[in-house]
């Protein structure tokens, strides 16, 4: 792996992780009570070997430049490195500001063409899985390919929102349609299910081989791609044009693996964590997930009811708090018999000084974190939100979508509390 270099996508427009991404940049939405969404892409890096990286971001949030400073340092003899790369930092005045993925790289060009770099490997940063690219990489190098693609075998009614492929025999593509809506667009590319069994995965009855979003370049290949052409995304342009121009590969995957670039995606993907089983391991011993080491008490928890949840580090839970399948984000203090259902909460940056509780009292603010008898269900709290007494964060109305209030808004039918918001003492959505 010392020839290759990652490319994290590390957020476009953002849009539909709105309000999560309002004040901070995508890979640095915070996941599963204690890491970031970067932390995903970065550990399978790692995990595989790979330690020279670049993370492409639209902006840069002083919250993903301290997680990633602070968190992967690599010794002066490695040569490795994580950078982030801000898009407000390269483009010019009047350019497009939301740019495709391929235009994104092209514009950070000249961190690639550097000696000593063979394969470029692009990433996307909003996936949970667990991939060692090592594998890929074999196949990339056994096949004699000038980029391999990642696939995942999905069913037809799964694959209108991937790019599906249609290989030969030996694994080569021959044929991909970016997110095809029409039956007639599926049977294009429709694969017999008998070839996925052949590369030893069961297909269930999948017939439908998915771009994980997951590429790895020859680094000539990528350059020339990119300065032939003005394409300006990956799935829609750079690959269409690609195949049959040159020798394109598949590299089968039948892992966990899960696109988490919406509210709803999100929130299943977080709460899936905290099942018995859950599809996606946090506790696996041969490739963890790191994220930056934080120096805090463990969690204190009296008289409380507890299930199916997952609670991070450096909380206090009161008596006769009931938490059902849940993620307990960071510092979180819930108080005497909050009721937390189906919901993530984030935590919080800081804990409150004695001073401070004064001020808050004095301004009639709820202290951060969760006030006595609240009720909390469906829902995501963002950091550092001051929950009064009795509140109810539920969607009692049902609505899909909308502003429910200037501190909270529904996505999907989810309630999503804003970072730093406050509601007070009794506050019904
Ligand atoms: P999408 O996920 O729809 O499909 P896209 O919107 O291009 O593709 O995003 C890919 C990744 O790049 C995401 O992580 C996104 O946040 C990020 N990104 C987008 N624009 C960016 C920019 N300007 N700078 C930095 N990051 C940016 C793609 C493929 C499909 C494939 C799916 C798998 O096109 O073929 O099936 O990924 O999820
Ligand atoms: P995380 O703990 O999730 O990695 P950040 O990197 O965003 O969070 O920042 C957390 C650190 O920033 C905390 O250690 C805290 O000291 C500090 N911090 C963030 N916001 C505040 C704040 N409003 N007041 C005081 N300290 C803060």
């Amino acid at each position: 792996m010392r020839n290759v270099v990652a490319v994290v996508l590390g957020g476009g427009q953002g849009s539909r992780l709105r309000p999560l991404t309002e004040f901070r940049s995508k890979p640095a939405v915070p996941l599963a009570g204690k890491y970031r969404l970067i932390d995903i892409p970065l550990s399978n890096c790692i995990n595989s070997g790979l330690n020279r990286v670049y993370v492409l971001t639209q902006f840069l949030s002083v919250s993903l430049h301290r997680h990633i400073r602070r968190t992967y340092q690599f010794d002066n003899f490695s040569g490795g490195f994580i950078d982030t790369l801000a898009a407000q930092q390269t483009m010019t005045e009047g350019t497009d500001w939301f740019q495709g993925t391929a235009d994104a790289v092209r514009k950070n060009m000249r961190y690639l063409t550097q000696p000593g770099i063979e394969h470029v490997l692009i990433l996307s940063g909003d996936q949970l899985y667990r991939m060692d690219f090592a594998k890929m990489l074999q196949t990339h190098k056994d096949s004699g390919a000038d980029v391999t693609i990642a696939a995942k075998p999905v069913h037809d009614h799964e694959a209108q929102g991937l790019g599906v492929m249609k290989v030969d025999g030996t694994g080569q593509v021959t044929g991909f349609v970016e997110k095809p809506q029409t039956p007639e667009e599926i049977d294009q590319v429709r694969m017999d299910s008998g070839w996925i069994e052949q590369q030893g995965i069961q297909s269930h009855g999948r017939d439908c081989l998915a771009s994980m979003g997951i590429y790895l370049f020859n680094r000539d290949t990528l350059i020339q791609a990119l300065e032939e052409t003005d394409h300006t995304d990956f799935g829609k342009e750079v690959f269409p044009t690609a195949i049959g121009k040159r020798k394109v590969q598949l590299h089968p995957f039948d892992g966990y693996w899960e696109d988490i670039g919406t509210i709803r995606s999100f929130y299943e993907a977080n709460l899936q964590l905290c099942h018995k089983d859950p599809p996606f391991d946090l506790t696996s011993a041969l490739a963890p997930i790191y994220t930056r080491a934080r120096f805090l008490p463990p969690t204190r928890v009296d008289g409380a009811s507890i299930s199916n949840s997952l609670i991070a580090d450096g909380c206090v839970i009161e008596p006769g708090a009931k938490i059902e399948n849940s993620v307990i984000g960071l510092r979180c203090r819930i108080g005497r018999d909050v009721v937390i259902r189906n919901s993530i909460l984030m935590g919080a940056d800081l804990y409150e000084t004695p001073e401070r509780l004064a001020d808050n009292n004095a301004n009639n603010l709820p202290p951060i974190g969760i006030g006595d008898g609240a009720v909390i269900d469906n829902a995501i709290i963002d950091k550092n939100c001051r929950i009064g007494r009795g509140a109810h964060l539920v969607n009692h109305k049902n609505i899909d979508e909308g502003e429910a209030d200037k501190h909270c808004a529904i996505r999907d039918g989810i309630l999503v509390a804003y970072k730093d918001a406050s509601f007070e003492e009794g506050w019904r959505a």
